[in-house]
């Protein structure tokens, strides 16, 4: 059996995480090394290596994992201010865990193009 991913034992309670929100589909936690006051990795509980990688049976729950984003942006009172999802696919998108994941970066403004 392949070795877990990194968030697969933070979802196993393997690795500790300050985890804000769990549901069947997806849990999001706090990032390690926050690059906004608001740092959150939003997760598939299952193992989606990365966009590049999903199908059309995961459509349901990326989508999922959208409107998890605006909930945790309300519920985290900066849905009004204005907020960040960002997606890192593979070498060049600077992906470092390769299991799926949504930054949600809030707090501050973001400048932009991203480097
Ligand atoms: O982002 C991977 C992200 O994962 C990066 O922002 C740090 C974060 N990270 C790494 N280890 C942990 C733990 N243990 N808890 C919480 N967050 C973590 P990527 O898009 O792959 O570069």
């Amino acid at each position: 059996m392949a070795e877990k991913t990194l968030f697969e034992k933070i979802r196993d309670r393997e690795i500790p995480a300050t985890i804000v929100h769990e549901d069947e589909h997806c849990l999001a936690f706090k990032d390690i090394d926050p690059k906004a006051p608001t740092h959150l990795l939003i997760v598939p509980k299952k193992l989606i290596p990365r966009v590049a990688e999903a199908s059309a049976e995961d459509q349901a729950v990326l989508g999922h994992m959208l409107l998890v984003a605006g909930e945790l942006a309300r519920s985290g009172g900066f849905a009004e201010k204005g907020f960040r999802l960002v997606i890192n696919n593979g070498p060049d998108g600077g992906e470092a865990v390769p299991h799926l994941h949504i930054h949600v970066l809030a707090g501050r403004a973001m400048t932009w193009p991203p480097g």
